[in-house]
């Protein structure tokens, strides 16, 4: 499988390692866009979210985790952790990833300003509870 983060994951192409343990690996974002930009990804391919078990995304939080408060340690002032998860939420490699985010006050955004579409609230949540 032509899959960039299974070559990273087996040594075939290089990355700027940051953690790695039987399962999991994390290193640089290529994008350099945010300072210490870090992806978590598990070593088994598996394509995002959805499909990971309970125990291949617990582990992979765990890691995020600890990854995240060791920024903070270093004194980056706090950490988005964003799963982009399928085409439509701009996933754009399928192999799933955390990205772990070290930020400082005045970094810059990472998120364009979002307005309200003006949805029916209470229709919206009937439709979509889990029941
Ligand atoms: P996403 O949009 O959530 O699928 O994020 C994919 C990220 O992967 C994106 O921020 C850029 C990063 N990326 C893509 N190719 C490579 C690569 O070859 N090496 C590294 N280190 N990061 C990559």
């Amino acid at each position: 499988m032509d899959c960039i983060f299974c070559k990273i994951a087996n040594g075939e192409t290089n990355c700027h390692k940051i953690y790695e343990d039987d399962k999991a690996m994390a290193f640089l974002d290529i994008s350099d866009d945010f300072e210490g930009h870090t992806l978590v990804v598990p070593k088994k391919h598996i394509a995002n979210f959805n499909e990971s078990s309970n125990c291949q995304i617990t582990h992979l939080i765990k890691v995020a985790k600890q990854i995240s408060q060791h920024y903070v340690d270093l004194g980056y002032e706090g950490t988005n952790i964003v799963i982009n998860n399928g085409e439509a939420a701009e996933q754009s490699v399928h192999h799933l990833h955390i990205h772990v985010i070290p930020r400082r006050k005045g970094d810059g955004k990472l998120y364009m300003p979002l307005h309200s579409r003006g949805t029916d609230l209470q229709k919206l949540a009937k439709k979509l509870r889990i029941k």
